[in-house]
């Protein structure tokens, strides 16, 4: 496949202005007449190329005359044809086979051929699978739509747009037109065929349209939308409230499929979710699901302005509304929920997915250069990369400024596509502030070191902080600029309190906080007026994407463990202590310093009553697995889930057992299924500690997990005690697996946990369990969800389990890959992602990786989207 470069950008030689869409649906065969009004670009005399893959071309005219063969040429997924002009209208008819579409890209079938219903989906390059069109975002067309299908088999008949007539045809068929006022690009084209029921609530926007909101769903699932519904209720006011938008047509849909490679989709009216984000109903979801569902229905809705409105010039430009779109929906998310908890899950996702894809060959900037499939790019560095970005461009113009630069680019931009330099102007714009030297951050890849060393002067009461920066080569980026760094911070002196802040060359007293921007590779910055050493509280809120590199002593750590105000920075001061105690674990040091520094901290704060019992469950535990192994090289997952036990068997033998027993048991007993966010946060906690038993006493653990797993009022609790027994290797998980299983062998989002409690299990007996659960009855490679509940947890989640250092979990993986591909090549080529790291393992793995991913490289039938990731993977 070619390259396709951002620096070769090139606006279209041929768009389009009007579309009108006619679908004859059915299962095995529909067909799509497509009448486009031609827009001529730069050069009028240029050939018009079209996409189109797949396409079963029946009738193709132009302006209402067939052309003759010679006049056209379909070749190579491009319709090509000569002397066109300005204005005038080509007209398709293609057939396609929406039944054998394993895809799920283009128009498909969710569910069986019998009672299963039809869906498209679009983004990135779908549409050119329905007709021929130049499928780009900077083509903004409008849409009219219309959708002809037996009554019976495909009652409701739903496209974007706003409904535009209805009526009966002959034979039991039936028809239904929709308009969208709009113009957009075809990347938002969405239409759903099929039997559904709905629910419905009627929205009165802030600026006076009435709209009726319709979430659509399976018959036997719908009662398991109200919480969706309550979401995206909460989501419009809140966009109409924080960023003065508000929703711009009469009906707003949303449709719920088990069968979806991602996790939703923005389409113009017509937003389609993968089940897995919109349903959830206490019994079977869990109460981090219920925070799924509210953030991805916000997301998709806060796109209608960020991504529809305002759509992207080309695919590099994805960020510009994925990284938006998703700093909005964690602000969202914050103001629903508790902020630093909020921002504390956000960071180390951020760090789990976003830092380990930047340390190997597949880092890229947010802003990619150049790809050779764009399904490729929907990357962790795209979008929570991305919204770091947006975030420190927020901070650095302050919230009045931002909402005033958000309000100029949406006003300036709506009905465009637009770039990133439109977006970051058009906040310097409003603040008057020159934010050039952020675009930078757009275009390097890889995590910026920074390292902090501070100097205190008993002398004079002056403390010197130096800040100094490094970015590692990345592929294709050798030499790295230094990028605008802005830290936040605070000193707090040995009592915990946070001193006024003064610095050398001003008078002016900055409070208790303030930030310091890094602008070069190293500066210094000089505090005065202190009268003791001070205790840095660097990057409060995780203020910049990095990695801090700062030369704390233990018990400055703890310190801020205990009495830092910032509840993200005091989450982070017990994980750099953690960090730590791990890195001299790892080199076989005495650890004790830090260990002990971390835990009694730690039983400290467990013993406060008070301490909020989300932020307690987030300091009980430790950094991931991912997170450690980055700070290695010759990396051996099993040593690493080794050491991180050790970690957690300090922070339980520290606080000991009867006062984890003793909150344990209270929390158990206070148990209910409410769903209130205090209820939520207990539940966590209550998780955790019984982690925490079941590393100090499995004698103990056990009984407690059998019980929870036996009267859990909620499914948060049902699946800890299941995840706690089948870790322990208790001989009661064999049973409660039965019975999870047979209580939910009609819910598949509940037979996803099933298979992904059981795919987490770490250590060499994974394998087997990963085997016999493939080959189980109700395991399919054509669903993605389950392809990514099982082999997705298996090799991105459970490492000691997948880097077996035999070999073979590569060569079950590299197995399942190559069937997978031929179904599925998006999710073929992201299960593939999971070998990013190969390099950093020890030599027998990766030598096993090695061979493992050059073999599969040398296969002749992979896909555009699987040879890409292999390849970049071995580069
Ligand atoms: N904008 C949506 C992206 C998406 C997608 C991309 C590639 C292939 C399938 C896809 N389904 C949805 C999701 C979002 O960020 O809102
Ligand atoms: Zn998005």
């Amino acid at each position: 496949a070619p390259l396709i470069r951002l620096a070769d950008y090139q606006p279209p030689a041929w768009s389009v202005s009007d579309v009108d869409l006619e679908f004859d649906l059915a299962i095995e065969r529909s067909e799509v007449r497509a009448r486009l009004v031609l827009q001529a670009g730069p050069d009028p005399q240029a050939p018009l190329r079209f996409n189109g893959e797949g396409l079963e071309l029946l009738e193709i005219l132009l302006d209402g005359e067939p052309l003759p063969a010679g006049r056209y040429r379909h070749e190579h997924e491009l319709l090509t044809i000569e002397g066109v002009r300005h204005g005038q209208v080509l007209e398709t008819r293609v057939a396609l086979a929406p039944a054998a579409n394993t895809a799920l890209e283009g128009l498909y079938l969710s569910g069986r051929r019998e009672t299963g219903f039809l869906l498209t989906q679009c983004e990135a390059e779908g549409f050119r699978h329905i007709t021929f069109f130049p499928d780009r975002p900077d083509v903004q067309a409008r849409y009219t739509v219309t959708l002809r299908a037996d009554r019976e088999r495909f009652p409701v008949l739903l496209a974007g747009g706003n409904p535009a007539g209805h009526g009966e045809l002959e034979n039991g068929r039936h028809w239904a037109r929709f308009v969208d006022p709009y113009p957009r690009p075809s990347y938002l084209f969405a239409l759903v065929a099929g039997r559904l029921e709905r629910i419905s609530q009627d929205y009165r926007t802030a600026d006076g349209r009435d709209v009726a909101l319709h979430i659509w769903a399976e018959a036997d699932v719908i009662d398991r939308c109200d919480y969706a519904m309550d979401a995206l209720v909460r989501s419009m006011r809140w966009d109409e409230q924080v960023y003065g938008r508000n929703y711009d047509l009469d009906v707003f849909h949303v449709v719920a499929t088990h069968d979806f490679n991602m996790g939703a989709m923005e389409n113009k009216g017509l937003n389609i979710f993968n089940a897995k984000y919109l349903l959830a109903d206490p019994d079977s979801s869990t109460d981090e699901e219920y925070l799924h569902v509210e953030a991805v229905v916000a997301h998709e809705y806060f796109h209608n302005w960020s991504g529809n409105r305002v759509t992207c010039r080309d695919w590099f430009q994805l960020s510009l509304k994925e990284g938006f779109t998703v700093f909005r929906d964690q602000s969202f998310s914050a103001d629903m929920n508790s902020a630093s908890l909020k921002r504390i899950q956000d960071v180390s996702t951020l760090r789990r997915a976003q830092f380990s894809e930047d340390a190997g060959p597949l880092s890229h900037p947010v802003r990619p250069a150049q790809y050779r499939e764009i399904n490729n790019f929907y990357t962790a560095t795209v979008y929570e990369k991305g919204a770091e970005l947006v975030r420190m461009l927020a901070g650095r113009v302050g919230p009045q400024a931002f909402r005033q630069g958000t309000d100029l680019y949406f006003e300036r931009n709506d009905g465009r596509a637009a770039t990133i330099e439109d977006f970051v102007g058009a906040l310097g714009e409003a603040s008057g502030i020159d934010l050039s030297p952020y675009l930078a951050w757009y275009g390097q890849a890889g995590t910026p070191r920074l390292q902090a060393r501070g100097n205190y002067d008993p002398a004079n009461g002056r403390y010197v902080l130096e800040l100094a920066q490094s970015t590692a080569p990345t592929p294709d980026q050798p030499h790295k600029k230094a990028l605008p760094i802005p830290v936040r911070l605070s000193l707090f002196n040995a009592d915990g309190q946070a001193q006024r802040l003064r610095l050398a060359d001003s008078e002016q007293d900055l409070g208790t906080e303030t930030v310091l921007e890094l602008t070069d590779q190293r500066q210094r910055f000089e505090f005065t007026g202190l009268s003791q050493p001070p205790i840095p509280s660097l990057l409060r809120g995780f203020s910049a994407p990095v990695v801090l590199d700062a030369d704390y002593a233990p018990d400055q750590l703890a310190i801020l463990l205990r009495h830092d105000p910032d509840g993200f920075n005091r989450w982070e001061a017990g994980q750099q202590l953690a960090l730590m105690a791990y890195d001299r674990l790892y080199r076989g040091e005495d650890a004790s310093a830090a260990l002990q520094a971390w835990t009694e901290a730690l039983a400290d704060l467990f013993a406060q009553p008070d301490l909020d019992p989300g932020l307690l469950a987030e300091l009980l535990s430790p950094p991931s697995e991912t997170e450690l192994a980055e700070r290695q090289v010759d990396i051996d997952p099993e040593h690493i889930h080794h050491l991180r036990h050790q970690l957690n068997d300090a922070i339980a033998a520290r606080i000991g057992l009867p006062p984890l027993l003793a909150r344990y048991q209270a929390l158990a007993a206070a148990s209910t299924s409410a769903l209130d966010a205090s209820s939520q946060l207990r539940r966590r906690l209550k998780q955790v500690l019984l982690g925490l038993l079941s590393r100090l006493d499995a004698k103990v653990a056990i009984p407690l997990a059998q019980a929870q797993y036996a009267t859990a009022p909620a499914m948060t609790d049902r699946l800890a005690a299941l995840t706690v027994l089948l870790n322990t290797g208790a001989a009661e998980a064999g049973p409660a697996l039965a019975d999870y299983r047979r209580r939910y062998a009609d819910n598949a989002l509940a037979m996803d946990k099933w298979f992904a409690v059981q795919a987490r299990v770490p250590g060499a007996a994974a394998l087997a369990r990963i085997e016999a659960l493939a080959a189980d009855p109700a395991f399919s490679l054509k669903n993605p969800n389950r392809v990514m509940s099982l082999l997705g947890i298996f090799a991105r989640a459970n490492a000691s389990g997948f880097h077996r250092a035999d070999g073979k979990g590569y060569a079950f993986v590299s197995h399942q890959l190559q069937v997978l591909d031929a179904l599925n090549p998006q999710v073929a080529a992201r299960l593939a992602t999971a070998l990013n790291g190969w390099r950093r393992l020890e030599s027998g793995r990766r030598e096993a990786a090695h061979a493992m991913l050059r073999e599969l490289a040398a296969r002749p039938q992979l896909s555009r989207n699987l040879a890409e990731i292999v390849n970049r993977i071995l580069e």
